[in-house]
């Protein structure tokens, strides 16, 4: 099994065409510091190397308590403003490479994911849970404002309303109110079940044609919080791009001929 990035924080384990981040600083609650930070951009910029190697990726946390636990805040208090700004700017190129990873990354929470840590789980494609799980923007409570895309992509996720109210009180909710909001697709009795179905949807994906996920990914990704009017044109050029591939001719063609698609991703 292949190391990369900074093995002391983030591990990289493939399992088949399946990839497992996992943070790896438990004892922080797996709060991201700069060198997590730019371990996990390395890391998802390695499985982007791998091409349609890789057909789908789970992005998790170490120690059984957290996913991630935020910002590292020891590191925070140390920043001036524009130290600050930089940390943005790196997480957001993090979660720019996460978004721009062809395949799909299934966030896997088990137990916190607040500030920093929801943001980051927001930039997967989905947010699977345990029960036990919980979610916050919690950064008002520090006299900070979400950092990582927290005001972007969280009423995205929930709507600006709820995003609003979570951001401004900054309360914690649990797994079962973050499903009824839309902010978890799935949640599961426990990590062994978490993973497990998070498996089995990248599995059910990876049976489809490794092109036209991209291409869906790239257009959703890309159309999503733009005027209709740009969105639509974004998703005509994804319909476009689709029919240049083999996939779609093969796809129709074996629909037709009554048989099983051998899909080869181009
Ligand atoms: N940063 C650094 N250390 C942390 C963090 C954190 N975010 N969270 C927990 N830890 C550490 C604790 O200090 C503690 O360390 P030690 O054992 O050495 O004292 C250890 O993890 C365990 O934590 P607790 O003892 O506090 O455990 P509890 O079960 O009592 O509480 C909580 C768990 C509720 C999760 C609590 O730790 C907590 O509130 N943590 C902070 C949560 C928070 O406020 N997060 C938001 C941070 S700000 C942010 O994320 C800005 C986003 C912008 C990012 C831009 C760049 C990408």
């Amino acid at each position: 099994v292949p190391e990369r990035g900074d093995a002391a924080e983030v591990r990289l384990e493939r399992d088949g065409h399946l990839a497992v981040v996992t943070i790896d600083r438990p004892k922080a609650l797996n709060a991201l510091s700069a060198s997590v930070l730019t371990a996990l951009g390395e890391t998802f910029d390695a499985l982007a190397a791998e091409g349609p190697a890789v057909r789908g990726v789970i992005l998790t946390g170490a120690g059984g308590r957290a996913f991630v636990a935020g910002a590292d805040i020891v590191a925070l208090s140390e920043l001036t403003p524009e130290q600050g700004a930089e940390l943005g700017r790196l997480g957001h190129r993090v979660a720019a490479t996460i978004e721009s990873l062809a395949a799909p990354v299934i966030a896997c929470v088990d137990g916190f994911a607040l500030g920093g840590g929801l943001e980051l789980a927001l930039a997967c494609d989905l947010i699977y849970a345990t029960d036990a799980s919980s979610f916050g923007q919690p950064e008002v409570k520090l006299g900070l404002v979400p950092g990582f895309g927290g005001t972007v992509r969280l009423p995205r996720a929930v709507g600006l309303a709820r995003a609003k109210e979570l951001i401004y009180t900054g309360r914690r909710i649990d797994a079962a109110e973050a499903v009824a909001a839309g902010l978890v697709t799935r949640s599961f009795p426990d990590r062994e079940s978490l993973l497990a179905g998070a498996r089995t949807t990248l599995e059910q994906v990876a049976e489809n044609s490794a092109s036209a996920v991209a291409i869906a990914k790239r257009v959703l990704v890309a159309a999503s919080g733009t005027p209709t009017e740009t969105a639509t044109q974004l998703e005509v050029r994804g319909f476009e791009d689709a029919f240049r591939t083999d996939d779609m001719r093969e796809g129709v063609a074996a629909f037709i001929e009554k048989r099983e698609p051998r899909f080869t991703g181009s």
